[in-house]
């Protein structure tokens, strides 16, 4: 019996989702361990922070992560609830006439809650430390954190229009990428396991930065939570050899 599996059947998965992320994230040790605080009854919920809203400043500031979290992912969760209704309903009735466009949405709704739930996690007013593990494969794969770095903010800030830059595990060759996204769900390269992702929407970073992306990224690297990342990276390590 897995994690989920035992908290759903000892009628533990409604209160799990009722406690902050942080507390569940310290007890759960499996991969994307917040999965039943995103998913409850059925319908795919808007997480709570694992912080306060101005816990990011002066990098990340208050008025955005609120409007950030509270609006634009709430939207992504509506969006997917929605897709998915409609695509159970058109199995049900054998109606494919519109499923081009609900697939669609679900694909993009899917994408944008998944990745914000990484992206909260992700961050934190306290950044942790790298594993050794962690550390090693950034050498591998990049020649040194410093190239890593240099090359996730200049694909990040070089996404065309809204989108995402992000680092992955690519299991085929046993280390670590970086793939631009386009919008929430485009450019993906699948079989790969996102483990940093960083928003480049603008609303992820208007307010206070206005057009300067680059700026924004050279922010988001004081907040990143590599207690987190370490944590998921070695589970990812572990699930794949
Ligand atoms: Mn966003």
């Amino acid at each position: 019996m897995n994690k989920r599996e035992f908290l759903k059947t000892s009628g533990l998965v409604g209160m799990a989702s009722l406690l902050p992320m942080t507390s569940f994230a310290l007890e759960a040790k499996t991969l994307f361990n917040f999965i039943t605080a995103i998913y409850n009854n059925g319908k795919y919920q808007l997480p709570k922070l694992p912080y306060a809203f101005d816990a990011l400043e002066p990098y990340i500031d208050a008025q955005t992560m609120t409007l950030h979290h509270s609006k634009h992912h709430q939207a992504y969760v509506n969006g997917l609830n929605n897709a998915t209704e409609k695509i159970k309903e058109a199995t049900e009735k054998g109606d494919f006439a519109l499923i081009k466009h609900w697939e669609r949405e679900l694909a993009f709704n899917g994408g944008g809650h998944f990745l914000h739930t990484i992206f909260w996690n992700i961050m934190s007013p306290k950044q942790g430390n790298k594993s050794k593990e962690l550390e090693t494969y950034i050498l591998k794969s990049f020649g040194s954190y410093d190239n890593f770095i240099k090359l996730f903010k200049a694909a990040s800030i070089a996404v065309e229009g809204s989108g995402w830059g992000m680092l992955s595990y690519e299991p085929v060759a046993d280390k670590l990428i970086i793939n631009q996204v386009e919008r929430h769900s485009n450019l993906s390269q699948w079989l790969t396991v996102p483990i940093i992702v960083v928003d480049v929407w603008e609303h992820a970073y208007y307010l206070k930065y206005q057009n300067k992306r680059n700026e924004y990224f050279d922010a988001f690297t004081k907040v990143i939570n590599w207690d987190f990342i370490s944590e998921q990276f070695n589970i990812v390590l572990k699930s794949y050899k």
